[in-house]
């Protein structure tokens, strides 16, 4: 499968992020990216750099003074002091309930605040290279799927599920699968559907399209009663508007087995079958890995593979888009093991 690489991906390093009010190294950390082009080249999957640009699709997916602050942050930042240059800014203050949200504030430490929904997403100098440079891979993705109808693979860090309209969160600060989403519609896909299986749901995406009909989101992930993002993906979120009935939230109980797992995979793809789209984009987290760190579901190596060759079932031209995954050492494998059982789908039904 062809996968579309971030080379700007390690210009995000940062080296720390909060836990419980304590520094801790990060976890979504620069390797897990080599980790990931190591198993795709030794399964010998092909690899491009991007070959369009997220420029015009980045608007409809975030919010212009979102996108003004988050392009600009860095040298505004360093503006304030020189020494700011080897300092990771975290925001300490939110416009939560009634307190207003319209109003940039000049200060940059508020203006952080605004445009964050945690203070779990450290920023340093080359995340706007990089995440701007993720954006493009996910619109190349999604050419690519677009004009030869062959499937693509997004390799790109940080990832990008929670990022919303017009905020950055839980290390994501573009939407990588909503810019591939639309994408697809912006090359005539009149439905699409995104299948998230990150641990965590995908809130930013589902914030995104929460209101439209042509675009369908469903997610399994940890419940939000004990899981990040806590204030986002419970089973009675369907939509609003014409959105209404174009979201479905499979949320699990912390420990659910791979059983389970599938059995809520099974609900989701029966969904996406009745919606009917007619491209498929795969928020591929691999953060549900049993030894994952930070997440609390138990699938295994095998498991992903078994994955791929059900989503491979559905017959629908698909891309899948990198999001979590924090054993680092096991991500490759994990990753690759994906895109392989789809491609022995494929292959076994040609
Ligand atoms: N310090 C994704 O998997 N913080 N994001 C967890 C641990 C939020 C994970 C606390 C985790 C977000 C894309
Ligand atoms: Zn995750």
């Amino acid at each position: 499968m062809l996968s579309f690489v971030n080379h700007l991906h390690a210009q995000h390093c940062p080296t720390y992020e909060f836990y419980r009010g304590e520094k801790v190294p990060c976890f979504e950390k620069v390797e897990r990216y080599d980790y990931v082009i190591e198993a795709l080249k030794a399964n010998g999957h092909e690899v491009s750099f991007a070959t369009s640009s997220a420029n015009e699709v980045l608007a409809q997916v975030h919010s212009q003074r979102y996108l003004d602050f988050l392009s600009s942050a860095w040298s505004r930042w360093l503006a304030l002091d020189t020494a700011n240059a080897s300092v990771q800014p975290f925001p300490s203050v939110w416009p939560i309930r009634s307190l207003r949200d319209d109003k940039e504030p000049d200060n940059f430490i508020a203006q952080l605040g605004l445009y964050s929904m945690d203070n779990g997403t450290p920023m340093v100098e080359g995340t706007w290279q990089a995440v701007k440079q993720g954006a493009d891979c996910a619109a190349s993705g999604a050419s690519h799927l677009a004009t030869t109808g062959q499937a693509s693979f997004v390799c790109s860090r940080p990832p990008g599920h929670h990022a919303g309209p017009d905020f950055m969160g839980g290390y994501c600060f573009l939407n990588n699968a909503a810019i591939a989403a639309q994408t697809l519609r912006n090359h005539g896909a009149a439905k699409v559907a995104i299948l998230d299986v990150d641990f965590h749901h995908g809130n930013g995406t589902q914030s995104i399209f929460y209101e439209r009909s042509d675009v369908f989101f469903t997610s399994i992930h940890g419940s939000p009663t004990s899981e990040f993002p806590f204030y986002l993906g419970y089973a009675d979120e369907i939509g609003q508007g014409a959105g209404k009935g174009f979201n479905l939230n499979l949320p699990l109980a912390a420990g659910a087995s791979v059983e389970t797992w599938f059995d809520a995979f099974n609900t989701a793809t029966q969904a996406i079958q009745q919606f009917a789209p007619e491209a498929l984009v795969i928020s591929l987290g691999v953060d549900t890995f049993i030894k994952d760190p930070i997440s609390k579901f138990a699938l295994d190596t095998p498991d992903y593979f078994k994955m791929g060759h059900l989503i491979a079932s559905l017959k629908l031209p698909t891309m899948f888009v990198l999001e979590g995954g924090y054993a680092v050492d096991a991500v490759g494998e994990n990753v690759v093991n994906v895109l392989n059982g789809f491609e022995s789908f494929v292959s076994s039904n040609a």
